[in-house]
């Protein structure tokens, strides 16, 4: 570029004094450098990447103004790096009180434009809009190239020692020049950091990868190109971030590896009290509720005002709801919390406004109280206006589902607390007396029987050696088919005796070192009730005692199903499986029956199939993923036969799986 080619008329006139005029323009840029981090926060490589965010924000503006489609990010061999867009070129015309151009001014003055010129916004904000000329400023030259009504025009920009022998930095080289013409608009800044500015002036590519993959998502429909040179051509890398869903494509994306459960996100948008508000949700099958905000495109992990009204709005609107639809109970919906309805639920909320007002440490945190209310009725009335089709009925009842299950869990783990509290004055109640327990007081020797039925219960006490043998009849309600639900269970007596019976707390306050029995065996008929038992207590020791499983206390006794006899010879046959082969050994002429429960054995026999250590067999139950246990907790309670079946096969190791496959096609 020939420096001869320079031909404007405000640059012949202003040439002379323009060093002058410089000096003082540059004061401000001299406090940036003096004092980096109150403009980037730090000097890290945080602060370093914050520069290119700066320089990619001003075109993202221009494309939200309508005027750019496709942003060009360049990170080039030497370290520096190139933003690029297809905007309306920054204006060049001279500026009538500094006579330099317009881009001179956005690239030598602090806040110019007036668009920042709010001190709060430039402090509290603190890392956002502080703009060109403090990229220019840090850097240690930088080039600016604009394409408008037909030419091109370039100026370029270095840090330089000035009489004192005081670095400054971003003194233009020469005013703006043309260089030419061009039949496109656009504007594109190069530049380099300053390393005696900087820890580092090292880029990190995948960290502006990541951010202007984002910056995509946010930003419908843009296309922003990264590219990172390399030695050859075929070397250098480029990515294409381009959402024509925007937030709705983000959320798509976040959720890509779980379980959704509606296949399209929502989107929510509108615009209050001067603020802009975009809204994609959608609900996975999982339990946390994961919220990514932002304000003007900067992250807000710490969530603030507009968090607060998307969380409010969501509740009202979906209570609101739940209240109208004729598939829940009053009663049930009246117990739906806010939580509940966020359980799984992945939310992006963006919101455009001018003044904003950053909170806390970090400044992460939004606090423009005007958010709130904007925000929550925008979610308001958008979600029901998107349920007000009839199209949607089956995404709000998925969701009011979803958001019972939550409150029944949260009911179910509260009332397990509660049991925990009233631990020991259930110890000195009567409510002990329905469990006969063992003479020895070395635990690690000691079992508990939990048995299904009064009448099996009987025997087994009849049965058991009391030096170590335990036995807690369970009896009533939790046979009951109907009463599947956790918090019923736990309003059982037996059940609250069987807690305090084990003596090591519940939940969180479960503790597997003071349990009082080595050995806790669930002994339950071959019958649906049989399975069932076993079902509730595998899931409450799952939920609320899961290290008494992973420690390999939780066992399932097995009793013979078959007794074949031919005068004193005996044999009891544990499977159906094993049954022809038992037939054969024990030889013509003998005697087949057929237990159908406990209670039909007599105490001799009880013992010697059992409940003797020497003789029985026991399965162990083990969890190979308590993680996942956990998560199908309430699959297992609920009505999917088919369903809890394969995720005991699945998940629970019995060692004599075939002689539980055979409890388990008894029960259809
Ligand atoms: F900030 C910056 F200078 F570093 C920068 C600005 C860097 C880059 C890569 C792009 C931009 C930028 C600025 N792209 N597009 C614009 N647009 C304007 O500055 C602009 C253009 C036209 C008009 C107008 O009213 O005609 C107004 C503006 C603010």
């Amino acid at each position: 570029m020939a420096e001869t080619s320079i031909e404007k008329k405000a640059n012949s006139k202003s040439s002379k004094s323009y060093d002058a005029k410089d000096i003082q323009i540059l004061e401000g840029l001299d406090a940036v450098r003096l004092r980096p981090g109150m403009y980037i926060g730090t000097t890290g490589p945080k602060g370093l990447h914050h520069l290119v965010w700066e320089i990619v924000d001003n075109s993202i503006d221009e494309a939200a103004n309508g005027f750019c489609t496709r942003i060009i990010v360049t990170l080039h061999k030497d370290g520096s790096v190139t933003v690029e867009d297809n905007g309306r070129g920054i204006p060049v015309a001279e500026h009538p009180v500094k006579k330099v151009s317009a881009a001179e001014v956005v690239f030598t003055e602090l806040h110019a434009g007036g668009k920042f010129n709010n001190e709060n916004y430039a402090y509290s904000g603190g890392l956002h809009g502080v703009g060109a000329s403090v990229v220019n400023a840090l850097s240690r030259w930088l080039k600016l190239e604009i394409c408008r009504d037909g030419k091109k025009y370039v100026q370029e920009y270095e840090s330089k020692e000035d009489k004192n022998g005081k670095i400054r930095g971003g003194v233009p080289k020469y005013p703006l020049k043309e260089e030419g013409v061009s039949v496109t608009t656009g504007t594109s800044v190069t530049f380099m950091p300053d390393d005696r500015i900087f820890e580092t002036i090292e880029f990190n590519s995948s960290m502006i990868k990541e951010h202007l993959e984002e910056v995509a998502f946010l930003n419908r429909g843009i296309e922003i190109n990264f590219v990172i040179e390399a030695d050859s051509e075929e070397e250098s890398k480029t990515y294409t971030f381009k959402y024509d869903g925007g937030v709705v494509d983000f959320v798509k994306y976040i959720n890509e590896s779980k379980n959704v459960l509606y296949a399209e996100p929502i989107y929510i948008s509108g615009e209050s009290d001067d603020i802009k508000v975009e809204v994609s949700m959608q609900h996975t099958d999982g339990y946390t509720d994961s919220i990514f905000s932002y304000v003007n495109n900067i992250q807000t992990p710490d969530g603030g005002t507009h968090e607060v009204g998307f969380k409010s709005g969501l509740t009202r609107a979906l209570s609101d709801l739940a209240t109208k639809n004729s598939s829940l109970k009053g009663k049930e919906s009246n117990m739906l919390v806010g939580d509940d309805f966020r359980e799984g639920l992945t939310t992006v909320i963006l919101v455009k406004m001018k003044t904003v007002e950053f909170e806390g440490q970090t400044k992460a945190k939004l606090g423009n109280p005007q958010a709130k209310p904007a925000v929550e009725s925008i979610v308001y009335n958008g979600l029901n206006e998107f349920f007000a089709n009839k199209k949607t009925s089956k995404i709000l009842s998925t969701m009011l589902d979803k958001a019972l299950g939550a409150a029944k869990a949260r009911e179910a783990s509260r009332k397990a607390k509660e049991i925990a509290r009233q631990k020991n004055s259930i110890e000195n109640s009567t409510l002990i007396g329905k469990l006969a327990s063992c003479t020895g007081k070395n635990y690690a020797n000691n079992e508990i029987f939990i048995v299904e039925g009064d009448s099996a219960g009987g025997s087994c006490k009849q049965a058991r050696d009391r030096h170590f043998q335990a036995i807690l009849p369970l009896r009533g309600k939790p046979l009951n088919v109907e009463k599947k639900r956790l918090d019923q269970v736990l309003q059982n007596e037996e059940f609250r005796t069987l807690i305090s019976a084990i003596g090591a707390g519940i939940g969180d306050d479960f503790d597997v070192n003071s349990i009082k029995y080595n050995k806790i065996i669930i002994l339950a008929d071959a019958d649906q009730d049989g399975f069932h038992i076993r079902s509730i207590l595998l899931t409450f020791f799952f939920r609320y005692m899961k290290s008494l499983i992973t420690n390999g206390h939780v066992f399932i006794g097995l009793p013979p199903l078959y007794r074949i006899s031919k005068r004193d010879k005996v044999e009891y046959v544990y499977s159906d499986a094993e049954l022809p082969e038992a037939t054969k050994r024990v030889g013509k002429g003998y005697k087949l029956q057929r237990y159908k429960g406990l209670g039909e054995m007599d105490k001799d026999q009880l013992w010697e199939t059992t409940m003797d250590p020497a003789q029985r067999t026991l399965i162990q139950v083990t969890i190979d993923d308590a993680a996942e246990a956990e998560k199908m907790i309430f699959t297992w309670m609920g009505d999917n036969v088919e369903i809890r079946k394969d995720y005991i096969a699945e998940h629970s190791n019995f060692s004599r799986i075939d002689a539980l496959s055979e409890f388990m096609s008894k029960k259809k």
